[in-house]
Parts: C-alpha cells; sequence; structure tokens
C-alpha cells in the first residue's frame, strides 16, 4: 500500500512503501494523483539505473532535452547531469554550475513556447552539510494577491526568455544563446487541475505587455516581493536515492546553493513536457 505524507504546509508529499521500478499502472495514478495535489512529490529510497529513472520519468509525459547541452549526459541527451564538471581543469568552481538554480525562485523553461511541465531529480550524491532545494505554491501566491493586483493581471501577458534581463546564459553553447521572447499569461490556469496560478519568474521576464516601461518594471518588483509566502514553503533536506518532481506549471524554486563546493553534489535531472499540444508542434 502506498502512504502519502503531507509535507510543507501549502506544498510538497512525500510517498513511502514504493519503488517506482515495479510500479503497476493503479499505483503510478495514485502517485500522479497526489503530485496534481500538492504539486511536489518525493519518494524516498530508490535504486536506479539511468534507464529506469527515464522509464519512470516518462511516465509524467514526454522527457525532453534541456537548452543547456554542456551540462547533458554525454550517453543520454535527456539526462541533465547537476553539480557534475564543476571543477575546472585549473582547480576553479565554476559558478554556473555550482549555484545553478541558485539565483532565485523561479519556475523551468518559462523561456519555452510550451514550458516544462515537470522537472525531476534523482539524487546521486548528497553533500554532508547545505545543498537543500527549496518549493513555494503559484496558487498560494496567486490567492494571496491583492484585488487590486488581480485585476491589474487580468488577461495581461509577459514576455519570457532565457536569461532573462541579466542575460544569464553561460550554461548555454554560445550558438545557442540566442532566443526571442515568448509570452504567457501572468494569471495562467493550470490545464489539468483548472486553477489560478501566478506564473512568474524574474529571472525570466523582460516586461508584462501593455504597460509602459516605468509601470512594467514596477509590477515585476512588486510581483517579485510576492511570490513566495514563507511559513508556506516546504524546504527538502536531500538522501541519497530520493527523486523529487515539481510542477512548474504552479510552483516555484530555488536551489539552496551553500554546500561546501569540494564536496559532491549529483542529480541526475531531466526536463518533462506535456505528451500534447500546440508547443510541441511549435519546437519541433
Ligand atoms: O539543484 C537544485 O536543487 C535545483 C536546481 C534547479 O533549479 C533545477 O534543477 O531546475
Ligand atoms: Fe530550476
Amino acid at each position: 500500500m502506498i502512504e502519502v505524507r503531507r509535507l510543507g504546509q501549502q506544498i510538497g508529499a512525500e510517498i513511502l512503501g514504493v519503488d517506482v521500478k515495479t510500479l503497476d499502472d493503479t499505483g503510478f495514478a495514485a502517485i500522479y494523483r497526489t503530485w496534481l495535489d500538492y504539486n511536489v512529490v518525493v519518494v524516498p529510497g530508490q535504486e536506479l539505473q539511468i534507464e529506469d529513472f527515464l522509464r519512470y520519468s516518462r511516465r509524467f509525459g514526454l522527457v525532453h532535452p534541456h537548452p543547456s547541452k554542456m551540462t547533458r549526459h554525454p550517453d543520454y541527451p535527456e539526462i541533465t547531469l547537476l553539480g557534475a564538471n564543476k571543477v575546472g581543469p585549473d582547480g576553479t568552481l565554476n559558478l554556473a554550475i555550482y549555484r545553478r538554480g541558485a539565483e532565485g525562485w523561479h519556475t523551468d523553461g518559462a523561456y519555452d513556447q510550451e514550458p516544462f511541465k515537470a522537472t525531476q531529480l534523482y539524487a546521486l550524491a548528497i553533500p554532508s552539510t547545505g545543498g537543500d532545494t527549496l518549493f513555494a505554491s503559484m496558487y498560494a501566491a496567486y490567492e494571496a494577491l491583492p484585488a487590486r493586483v488581480k485585476q491589474r493581471l487580468d488577461g495581461r501577458s509577459g514576455a519570457f526568455t532565457y536569461g532573462g534581463r541579466r542575460e544569464s546564459r553561460a550554461l548555454l553553447n554560445e550558438e545557442d544563446r540566442d532566443w526571442k521572447p515568448v509570452f504567457h499569461p501572468i494569471i495562467r490556469i493550470h490545464p489539468e487541475t483548472g486553477r489560478k496560478a501566478l506564473y512568474f519568474d524574474p529571472g525570466k521576464i523582460l516586461k508584462i505587455e501593455g504597460l509602459d516601461e516605468q509601470e512594467s518594471d514596477a509590477l515585476i518588483e512588486e510581483l517579485t516581493g510576492r511570490m513566495i509566502q514563507s511559513e508556506g514553503e516546504y524546504r527538502h533536506k536531500w538522501s541519497k536515492g530520493d527523486i523529487v518532481i515539481w510542477d512548474n506549471r504552479c510552483s516555484y524554486h530555488k536551489a539552496a546553493g551553500d554546500y561546501p563546493p569540494e564536496e559532491d553534489r549529483i542529480h541526475w535531472r531531466v526536463s518533462i513536457k506535456e505528451r500534447t499540444g500546440a508547443g510541441s508542434l511549435a519546437t519541433g
């Protein structure tokens, strides 16, 4: 029997009593339902080979290679390696690798016409201290907005791009750095739950459409301050063998980015898209 345990007040659940390698369809349906309800699901204690991880990940949707080619697994382009090769041949720490995901709260793939539905990580090596991942709910962020802000955002889209206004593109190859902005409604309806979420990412948004630059900058700043209710956060302390999947359509996350740099913190990571939808045509 699968056991579900709530983690944070607004987000996160842990699933106990499963081996994802032998999970049947009924068991998977229970995990998927839990994931839609809690937005972040942790399955601890798994012993997986890459093929096992990919097979399980594909049950959630279409596993899609990440645009950062230099951090892909050399034999499995759909697998991104987090934390690998962070020290260069001359001994210097590559901060883009070490601090990946730690520059601020974000949602993965907002730069894409069809953003990633989910991101899933599997922990291979965990440092002795630090290196947590933090999560928060976009539904809760939307619900907590003052009526005045909800009204201003109603029907408005944001322009998003890889690297955003800071143009942080260090993990992309030179030839892949030319991104065209894409547009998403800032108040976005989750395609499976029908719930409204504050779909916003300060590191990827360029501007809010239909406002002049000053107004757009001011609203971006205000929304940045309204993303997170700290009492609703869930902070994941990793153990080796943990699988964690989050829903990029309704949750924010960030890496703490604070572990001893001489220690290993390695994850396999996959980006997962919807199995169908206009975006899968558009992105070819
Ligand atoms: O390494 C982590 O804790 C999360 C990094 C991140 O933001 C991501 O993988 O999308
Ligand atoms: Fe991320």
